[in-house]
């Protein structure tokens, strides 16, 4: 079985990592749209077509069994129009609210994704539909999303920059969301960041278990497949990140072009 998992950066290897600690028999291609980058501040037409014409492409190139978009910033406006196109199992990533909503004690809780994702009617929704007895306040931030990339890459976040990013936060929330596949990354800086005790909650757990659930049993025939293909639209970014893919145990680098 092969799963294709896309974002528009690094984010999406958050999302890999608990699918494959689930799934390591399985064949992954990442693909990362680095040519658009960040999706958090692109038009929703703009997005809908650019990631309908990408994925379908690599759908085919590859012959996958799964995709996963693993980006809150796309699934929150692409789904739709994207399993229109595909005949295979599509699986999104949006923002945790519900268990967000479960786990805070004093209904209080931070959402924090891009400008794009905060504004969406897809997280309205959401939040009216889990976390109508909690207060949730929303940080978009393309910095952090930066600052994510900028990590692995090998720049250190700082702490200060993200403790004023998330200052207004400051003792009114006990659980956070990471609604941005990137957010997991720098996830102990955030904690830092906010210096108290906080619940930080992301979506790569419950996606990891849906891909399995879709996928079925995976039957490994004598082989074990650890390929993983690197897809990047422009490719200029993927040198760069080509040392933090080893430390994760990955090879390959495709371009798209
Ligand atoms: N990683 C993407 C997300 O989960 O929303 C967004 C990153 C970006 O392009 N801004």
């Amino acid at each position: 079985k092969r799963v294709l998992i896309f974002d528009s950066g690094v984010g999406g290897l958050s999302i890999y990592q608990e699918i494959y600690r689930q799934l390591p028999q399985v064949q992954y291609v990442y693909a990362f749209d680095d040519a658009a980058f960040p999706y958090g501040e692109l038009p929703d037409s703009e997005l809908i077509e650019r990631t309908s014409h990408i994925v379908t492409r690599l759908v085919e190139r590859h012959q996958v069994d799964l995709v996963v978009i693993a980006c809150n910033t796309a699934s929150t406006i692409v789904l739709p129009s994207l399993r229109e196109q595909l005949s295979i199992p599509v699986v999104g990533v949006v923002p945790a609210i519900k268990p967000a909503a479960l786990a805070s004690k004093r209904k209080a809780i931070g959402l924090l994704a891009t400008p794009a994702t905060i504004t969406r009617q897809y997280t309205d929704i959401l939040i009216s539909q889990f976390a109508n007895d909690c207060e949730v306040l929303r940080i978009g931030s393309t910095r952090l999303v930066e600052m994510a990339e900028e990590k692995l890459r090998g720049k250190p976040v700082s702490i200060t920059e993200l403790r004023e990013i998330l200052s207004a936060w400051q003792g009114k929330v006990d659980c956070i969301v990471l609604g941005c596949t990137h957010f997991p990354l720098i996830k102990e800086e955030v904690l830092l960041a906010v210096g108290e005790k906080v619940q930080v909650i992301d979506s790569g757990m419950a996606i990891a278990n849906r891909v399995k659930a879709l996928l079925g049993d995976v039957v490994v025939h004598q082989q074990v497949f650890s390929n993983f293909t690197y897809n990047s639209a422009a490719g200029e970014n993927a040198a760069a990140l080509n040392i933090s893919l080893e430390q994760l145990g990955l090879s390959a680098i495709e371009s798209l072009n």
